[in-house]
């Protein structure tokens, strides 16, 4: 049970990789209902602002279709912020996107889309945090969903927009610039919450094992097709574009695909990949869709587990929160799964951080409760669990304890003693109840130079 879970959260961090071909498929053209706001043929009405220190700078070059507006920024010694704005007085319906092309280049630093009211007092924003500029002309979405008040205080949405303002402020600082085209809106359906059950079509029925029994919402009945051919399809049809964060797909425990593909169109004609894997192996599969939207969401399933078929228990479809970031994502798996398996963070619980270094160190690490180490800031981190016989003994069976070398020096140790045999039905001699088993953070790369920097700093 724990295995499979902790396989499982092997399986969901592979998911992750698929992230990056969403971002292929938002590149497409605009959407048709979709009225364009700047062609930046000039840099015509938009001025810039930065905060002291930093220098911006506006002209128009060759972009995408005809002129594109340029935008060179220095945040090496402000380190604050720089800013274009335009007035676009709009009225805003009630669901709506903006769409731009864009590339850049320069360091992480936070992209903000700021969309102000007609009195300047009120802004939304949709900011992504240490965001990093694609190299290639790309079109980006903004979607009303990603759209939250900044500042201000409102009882209410946002219904008369006065400007927008494209922002960067400074995380990494330095120099760079982006360029911005073809800045759009469009006028959206209202989003809605539940849906009806969406049509299926599945290439090779077999009889009684329809396709809308892989969408039914009940695990228990299964889709399944025909043995033959070997690659057989099944495409959901969802009535209309969709706004969605990804998919929660429960394969036929026997008859699963092992090579498969899931596909995305608007209008059936036009696919783009979303996830793909020739290692496939059933059970649950979680798949990370950020910004996802489409009409039709297809399996293409070309290898099956046994030859004998595909089977689809339920796929259900996930709100765009499920994705909305990493984090997101694996607190939405961690939250089906038993605790120890997933970091205690990710499943609510809070923790703490001590520093494994010194102040002054460029580079520090941080332990936290559970014996976590972060390697440094932004870096990853490890967690430990243990494989013994009887399965993987994790923070939730082990009665854990801190210290700190001599008290006081920033060498923390962590130490789990094992409270329960992770598994009751078998005795392990590895991890038998009451074993000690304990994890010293304080691997050689960080003590030694640690240490010595301790030795000549703190004395
Ligand atoms: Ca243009
Ligand atoms: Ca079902």
């Amino acid at each position: 049970m724990k295995r499979e879970s902790l396989d499982r959260a092997a399986r969901a961090a592979k998911l992750v990789v698929a992230a990056a071909l969403i971002v292929v498929a938002a590149s497409g053209r605009a959407g048709a209902a979709s009225t364009v706001l700047d062609h930046f043929d000039a840099v015509d009405g938009w001025t810039s602002a930065a905060s002291e220190g930093a220098e911006v700078k506006l002209s128009v070059v060759p972009g995408p279709n005809g002129n594109a507006l340029k935008v060179d920024y220095d945040l090496s010694r402000g380190r604050g912020w720089v800013l274009v704005r335009k007035p676009f007085p709009l009225d805003l319906p009630a669901n709506y996107a903006f769409s731009f092309q864009l590339k850049g280049e320069g360091p992480h630093n936070d992209f903000e889309l700021k969309l102000v009211d007609p009195t300047g007092q009120r802004v939304w924003w949709r900011k992504q945090r240490d965001y990093s500029f694609p190299s290639e002309w790309q079109r980006v979405v903004v979607r009303r969903s990603r759209i939250e008040l900044a500042w201000g205080t409102t009882d209410a949405g946002l219904t008369h927009l006065g400007g927008l303002e494209f922002a960067l402020a400074a995380s990494e600082g330095g120099k760079g610039s982006f360029l911005l085209d073809e800045l759009a809106f469009e006028k959206r359906e209202p989003a809605t919450g539940e849906r009806p059950l969406p049509d299926v079509e599945a290439s090779f029925l077999r009889d009684g094992f329809e396709g809308g029994r892989a969408v039914d919402g009940q695990l228990d009945t299964t889709w399944k097709s025909r043995p033959l051919p070997r690659e057989q399809t099944l495409t959901i049809d969802l009535g209309s574009n969709v706004e969605y964060g990804g998919l929660i797909v429960d394969w036929d425990k026997d008859d699963y695909a092992a090579a498969y593909q899931i596909e995305t169109s608007s209008d059936r004609a036009e696919w783009t990949p979303a996830y793909r894997t020739t290692t496939g192996d059933g059970g649950r599969v979680y798949v990370y869709m950020p910004d996802a939207e489409s009409r039709f969401i297809r399996f293409a399933m070309q290898r099956s587990s046994r030859g004998r078929g595909y089977g689809i228990r339920e796929i259900a479809l996930q709100p765009y929160s499920f994705s909305a970031s990493p984090n997101e994502f694996f607190q939405a798996i961690a939250a089906e799964a038993p605790p120890g398996v997933y970091p205690r963070y990710l499943q609510g619980k809070q923790t703490y951080w001590t520093v494994v270094g010194v102040p002054g160190d460029t580079k520090e690490a941080l332990l936290n409760t559970d014996g976590m180490l972060e390697l440094g800031r932004g870096e990853l981190s490890i967690e430990p669990i243990l494989r013994t016989d009887a399965g993987p003994l994790t923070w939730a069976q082990a009665e854990i304890t801190q210290e700190l070398a001599d008290g006081y020096l920033p060498i923390p140790t962590v130490r789990w003693r094992a409270r329960t045999s992770p598994s009751a039905s078998r005795r392990s001699p590895t991890a038998r109840p009451g074993a000690r088993s304990s994890t010293r953070a304080t691997a050689s790369r960080t003590s030694a130079p640690t240490t010595r920097r301790c030795s000549s700093s703190s004395r």
